[in-house]
């Protein structure tokens, strides 16, 4: 008897076989002495001397049941992980097609001048093209406000070539370059953003970098391409973006900032105090509670500007409304 072993590359990356570390994508063929180097069936870990195998040619019993059970565990394996992909598909499209909120909602540009460049032109048109082309919805692109991503935009787009965009077109897409990465919720974490607070009707949570919020207090401003705070909804996807700015008590006795190429609509928080600051399950946000007594509960305590872009969900109050009507529910 002759037994082989093979590795497959759906199965695991590396196997210690005979103390030698084997690692690859090809299907590897090796021979084994079954005496001296037991097929053992084990999912998930390398251990030294084992291995993930199919038994060929005259087999025992106990090989022909092992095989079964790598066939049966890697079936449910690939089931379960098929299972998980059509899931993400689903959860994509229903963020492309569920947003029941979007009566009287407008494009967030005047015009497609996606790069931000001041114009419209072929650049712009191949942006949009390759959001299409990922079939995934993203509410920059989207030229008639519809929750779709596709062919009409492009023609839309199209009808814009050689147009000039407004600088408020250019300050809005220079937002979207600057922060387009943080759909990712943990690309946000990773770059210091920290749940602020829970989960707001009208706003969704709230997580903020702390850092850029104490660099932009009063006198100092905002970076526009850099929010202090986004806005994210319970099942982590981004929404919109935020500027803050600490200022005086109360807020309306300063004028807020002014970052963009016209004035929006900034409003201003009293006495805010947040608790359990960054630990998601426990943050918790309310205002006008005198400082003193939001440090005795060793709360985090400021009075600020703020001003929202509803980017990454088009809001039918408008894209710097204070609120979405939908958002938090
Ligand atoms: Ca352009
Ligand atoms: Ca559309």
């Amino acid at each position: 008897m002759a037994p082989y072993a093979f590795l497959h590359r759906s199965h695991l990356m590396m196997h210690s076989v005979n103390n030698t570390v084997i690692s690859g994508a090809a299907i590897v063929q090796i021979q084994v002495t079954m005496n001296t180097y037991p097929c053992q069936l084990i999912f998930g870990r390398c251990q030294p001397a084992s291995l993930l195998c199919v038994i060929a040619g005259e087999t025992t019993t106990m090989e022909n049941k092992m095989y079964q059970q790598a066939t049966t565990r890697n079936t449910r394996l690939w089931a379960g992980l098929t299972g998980m992909l059509i899931s993400l598909l689903l959860i994509s499209m229903v963020q492309a097609n569920d947003d029941t909120c979007l009566a009287g909602a407008q494009p967030l540009l005047s015009v497609a001048d996606f790069s931000g460049d001041g114009l419209v032109n072929n650049r712009d048109l191949m942006l949009l093209g390759r959001v299409i082309k990922n079939n995934r919805y993203v509410a920059f692109f989207d030229r008639n406000a519809d929750g779709h991503i596709n062919a009409r935009d492009l023609n839309l787009a199209n009808q814009d070539l050689g147009k000039s965009s407004s600088a408020m077109d250019q300050d809005i897409a220079e937002v979207y370059w600057g922060t387009t990465r943080y759909r990712s919720l943990g690309q946000a974490a990773l770059d210091g953003y920290e749940a602020a607070t829970q989960v707001v009707a009208g706003h969704g949570r709230h997580w903020m970098e702390a850092d850029l919020l104490k660099a932009s207090a009063y006198p100092n401003s905002p970076e526009p391409s850099m929010p202090e705070g986004l806005n994210y909804d319970e099942e982590g996807r981004l929404q919109a973006v935020f500027w803050g700015q600490p200022t005086a008590y109360p807020a309306g006795s300063l004028p807020p900032p002014q970052i963009f190429s016209q004035p929006q609509m900034w409003h201003g928080h009293d006495n805010a105090c947040i608790t359990n600051y960054g630990l998601i399950k426990h943050v918790e946000y309310t205002e006008n509670i005198n400082p003193a007594l939001c440090d005795l509960i060793s709360g985090e305590s400021g009075t600020f500007h703020m001003l929202h872009l509803w980017l990454y969900r088009l809001n039918p109050a408008g894209a710097f409304a204070m609120e979405h009507p939908c958002a938090g529910e």
